[in-house]
């Protein structure tokens, strides 16, 4: 007898830096959200997907939720709790070292207090810096506590430990139904606006401090018909202040910049490129919806954020 088919979104959520979208990638296998050791790297909710048997697992990666008060941040935990509300199974991610802190504390007892409305699942990531490794036995009686977690698990998303259980795991508990995505598409991130998180990352790498959280990347030209593949991206900065920074010592910060993204974006397409990248100071641009939607901090669909 076939087996039937299964489809469901797993939102990965959790607070900043937990790995949330280094365990994407790993568990999609491509790298389609960006990562960096800075907190609130992600800013788009981006989907991957992952065929397991005739499940199809399309996991949601979500900002960090944090309790910032500016306006573009709770755009963020917007965009994060919608993919949450939405979701078929809820996988909670926290960092081992820093266990049940008040971040992950607030939501695995709001999860505790509907039990039934979703199915949760906790990831516990970055087992391989956990020493020693049993004190997750506490975490995994903190876990059970709360008694809304199907499944736990103990994992170290760069290293891979423990992250080939996930996927078999989470198959077993999605809805039947029909496959959302074409079995070998990884992503339905626009491909404008994934080469412009991948120069975010570079950003975000590379500048130190406030700066990075305040440069935007927009796609303004992609000409993928030509060899090598055009590129052209606008670097938006929020203050004037932090131009020479952006630009560095004769222009060495954004060329450097500019040839890592260069290269990881060859490595996507699997072609030659040629990335024009320019900087505006936009005083407002943390402000205006049509910016924030071209970079997917906005849904314009829903009109999330509207608020
Ligand atoms: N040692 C170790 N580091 C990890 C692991 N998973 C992620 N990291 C690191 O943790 C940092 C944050 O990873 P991200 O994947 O960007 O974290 P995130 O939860 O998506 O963060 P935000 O998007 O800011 O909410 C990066 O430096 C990762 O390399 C892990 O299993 N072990
Ligand atoms: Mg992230």
């Amino acid at each position: 007898m076939a087996e039937v088919s299964r489809c469901g979104l797993v939102a990965l959520v959790g607070a900043p830096n937990v790995g949330k979208s280094t365990l994407m990638n790993a568990l999609v296998g491509h790298k389609v959200g960006i990562v960096s050791p800075k907190a609130n790297t992600t800013r788009v909710v981006v989907r991957g997907v992952r065929q397991e048997g005739t499940a199809q697992l399309v996991f949601v990666d979500t900002p960090g939720l944090n309790t910032s008060t500016k306006a573009f941040d709770r755009q963020l935990v917007q965009q994060a709790r919608g993919s949450l509300a939405d979701a078929d199974v809820v996988a909670l991610v926290i960092d081992a070292t820093r266990g049940f802190d008040a971040q992950a504390k607030a939501l695995a007892e709001s999860f505790a207090a509907k039990p039934d409305m979703q199915v949760y699942v906790l990831v516990i990531n970055k087992m391989d810096k956990l020493t020693p490794r049993s004190k997750v036995l506490e975490l995994m009686t903190a876990a059970q506590a709360y008694g809304c977690f199907t499944e736990v698990f103990a994992v170290s998303a760069t290293k891979g430990g423990g992250v080939d259980d996930i996927a078999p795991a989470l198959a077993k508990l999605l809805p039947e139904g029909p496959w959302l995505f074409a079995p070998d598409q990884a992503t339905d991130m626009p491909l404008p606006l994934r080469l412009a998180e991948v120069t975010r990352e570079k950003v975000m790498l590379n500048l130190h401090e406030e700066v990075p959280y305040a440069v935007g990347v927009v796609t303004t030209l992609l000409a993928d018909d030509e060899a090598p593949v055009l590129v052209q991206q606008t670097l938006l900065l929020a203050r004037d202040a932090h131009k020479p920074l952006v630009l560095g010592k004769g222009g060495g910060m954004l060329k450097r910049i500019g040839s890592a993204a260069r290269e990881e974006m060859q490595t996507l397409l699997g072609k030659g490129v040629r990335l024009e990248l320019q900087v505006e100071v936009k005083p407002r641009w943390l402000e205006q919806q049509n910016l924030l939607a071209e970079m997917g901090v906005l849904n314009m669909d829903t009109g999330d954020g509207d608020a």
